[in-house]
């Protein structure tokens, strides 16, 4: 389906939702575009790249309407390798703590890295001409999001000060962008969360407090305890430090002796990652992993560890650090909130070791 692998899971068609499967993912420094995740709220609209158009407005000096040969035109090509991953990343973690009704119960495969290409929004911004009162960047999307009965649409928006690394893309990982991933044209903002990168973008609009649409005014919200009321949380933007264990999988039986233990990590907020720590005994004693590739701050590293593994029971845990000295919380249940957001603690995999 859309050019997914078979080994990708399906949590829904229509919308739809898929995640890769982590082990197939591993040491990808950028995510093949058959194993990139999926999130979807709303229809799959169908745009022509010919016709299509962006419209920016709100607090500028000049309203500009531009087509796609219009952006490659008038403004110098950019290329950057990103980072996106879903506030709800991680959920399943939060849901082993206690139940998240009506949300997907996402693994630690809502992420993936890609080589993104268009324009600096920065650049897109500078010919609009900001206004000195404009504070926020919102994005409007062209699909259809049905809620309580009424369409919404998709949109979010972001400070301007941290959208400064933004891209307006038309292209992934040397392909025209996939209609699914937002074709032809979406917004990638590193380091905030994923729904901030609106795809199928239609609209650019510059203004003094954030996006008034659903999906930053009452939606992707850190929710207090003790309150049900999703739109009392605290906007979403920025991510923490988090990691996971991609193989082996938890519950996995293996064979004693050499163990490779094998994930990603991101730096919190866009800084780099500085280390990661794995151990193979719950959290006890701790070995440092190697780091993969660097992409830059924008973007994941692998990580990987050879622990020797004794027959029994072990509990392998890793933890990543990053350039502030930030970790990640040892459990779940400390993070837990009421839609499932910013699953970060340090990554649990029970395993079997036999003789
Ligand atoms: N227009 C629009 N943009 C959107 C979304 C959407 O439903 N509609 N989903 C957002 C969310 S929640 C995430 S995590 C990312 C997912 O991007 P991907 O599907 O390309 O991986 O897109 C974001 N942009
Ligand atoms: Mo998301």
């Amino acid at each position: 389906m859309f050019g997914k692998d078979s080994s990708v899971r399906i949590w829904s068609a229509d919308p739809l939702n898929a995640e890769p499967d982590p082990a197939r993912i591993v040491g990808h420094a950028l995510t093949p575009l058959e194993h990139f995740y999926v999130r979807n709220h709303g229809s799959l609209p169908e745009l022509a790249p010919e016709r299509h158009r962006v419209v920016v407005d709100g607090l500028v000096e000049r309203r500009l309407e531009l087509t796609l040969r219009e952006l490659r035109e008038r403004f110098r090509p950019r290329a950057a390798d990103v980072t996106l991953q879903c506030a709800g990343n991680r959920r399943a973690d939060l849901i082993a703590v206690r139940d998240i009704p009506g949300e997907i119960a996402w693994g630690p495969g809502t992420i993936g890295t890609a080589r993104w290409a268009g324009v600096a929004l920065a650049d897109v911004l500078a010919a609009a001409g900001p206004r000195p009162e404009a504070r926020h960047v919102a994005f409007t999307g062209a699909d259809d999001v049905v809620e309580d009965g009424r369409d919404v649409g998709f949109g979010g928006s972001v400070p301007l000060e941290q959208a400064g690394d933004a891209l307006l893309a038309w292209a992934m990982n040397g392909a025209p962008l996939p209609a699914v991933h937002g074709g032809p044209l979406r917004a990638v903002v590193p380091a905030q969360i994923g729904a901030r990168s609106v795809k199928w973008l239609t609209r650019i609009e510059l203004r003094a407090d954030p996006s008034d649409n659903h999906f930053q005014r009452a939606a992707y919200r850190l929710v207090p305890p003790g309150s049900d009321d999703p739109a009392s949380g605290l906007m979403l933007g920025a991510f923490p430090v988090n990691s996971a264990i991609c193989a082996p999988a938890d519950g996995a039986t293996l064979a004693a002796g050499p163990t490779v233990v094998a994930g990603w990590a991101i730096g919190g907020a866009g800084r780099p990652v500085s280390r990661v720590d794995v151990s193979a005994d719950g959290g006890t004693t701790w070995s440092v992993a190697a780091l993969g590739r660097d992409l830059g701050p924008a973007a994941w590293r692998w990580w990987e560890a050879t622990v020797d593994l004794r027959p029994g029971e072990h509990e392998l845990v890793a933890r990543a650090w990053d350039t502030a000295a930030a970790t990640q919380p040892e459990r779940a249940a400390s993070l837990w909130n009421l839609k499932g957001y910013m699953s970060c603690a340090c990554p649990r995999a029970r395993v079997r070791v036999t003789a």
